[in-house]
């Protein structure tokens, strides 16, 4: 027997950090250096299966994935888009410190509309830095995460590493929470 659960998730992170390019790379299984975002909020939709949850029955995860387009002013939307979110993609971009260090605002922010949400965060780009740096990148990270985080990750929506990983364990996650 199978059923079909249903979830809302977020992505989010500063302008440029990868997120619009780590669903097209999930969700359309492409990467492009070039295509025209708009303004606004973007739903893709993806059914997962996963298995071994819920006393091992087969489960139908559909993902509503939440995506701010181009520009779009996030502390405007944000109650909006963050609202009945199970859980979040919190993404940077390891090529810009900054974006690493912004990670504990956008966990307090999410956290603050959903205190039970899942979240994952993304260390994004990891194909543009080398091992020694990406290390202590990550060790920052999960000093920043503490408890509130189920994982960090290193990904690259070029590459494709570490994609489906992130999508799948917060699927998971979100599932098991019911
Ligand atoms: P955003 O949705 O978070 O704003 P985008 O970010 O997905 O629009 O990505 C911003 C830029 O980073 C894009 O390049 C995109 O191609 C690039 N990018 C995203 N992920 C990766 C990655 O893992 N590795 C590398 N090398 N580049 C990545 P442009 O040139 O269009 O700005
Ligand atoms: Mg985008």
């Amino acid at each position: 027997m199978s059923v079909t659960i249903s979830k809302k998730m977020c992505m989010i992170g500063d302008f440029g950090v990868g997120k619009t390019s780590l669903i097209r790379r999930f969700v359309d299984r492409q990467f492009s250096d070039q295509y025209l975002s708009t303004v606004g909020v973007k739903i893709s939709r993806k059914s997962l299966e996963l298995e071994g949850v819920k006393q091992r029955e087969n489960v139908t995860a559909q993902l509503l994935i939440w995506d701010l387009e181009g520009h779009t002013k996030f502390k405007g939307i944000a109650p909006t888009y963050l609202q009945g979110a199970s859980g979040v993609l919190i993404v940077a971009d390891v090529s810009r410190s900054e974006t690493v260090e912004r990670i504990s605002e956008h966990i307090q922010l999410f956290s603050s509309v959903n205190p039970k949400g899942s979240i994952i965060v993304a260390l994004n780009k990891v194909d543009l830095i080398d091992e020694e740096k990406l290390a202590l990148l990550v060790e920052i990270s999960h000093s920043i995460g503490q408890d509130k985080v189920i994982g960090v990750y290193t990904t690259s929506a070029k590459t494709g590493k570490d994609v489906d990983e992130i999508f799948y364990k917060l699927a998971y996650t979100m599932v098991e929470q019911v």
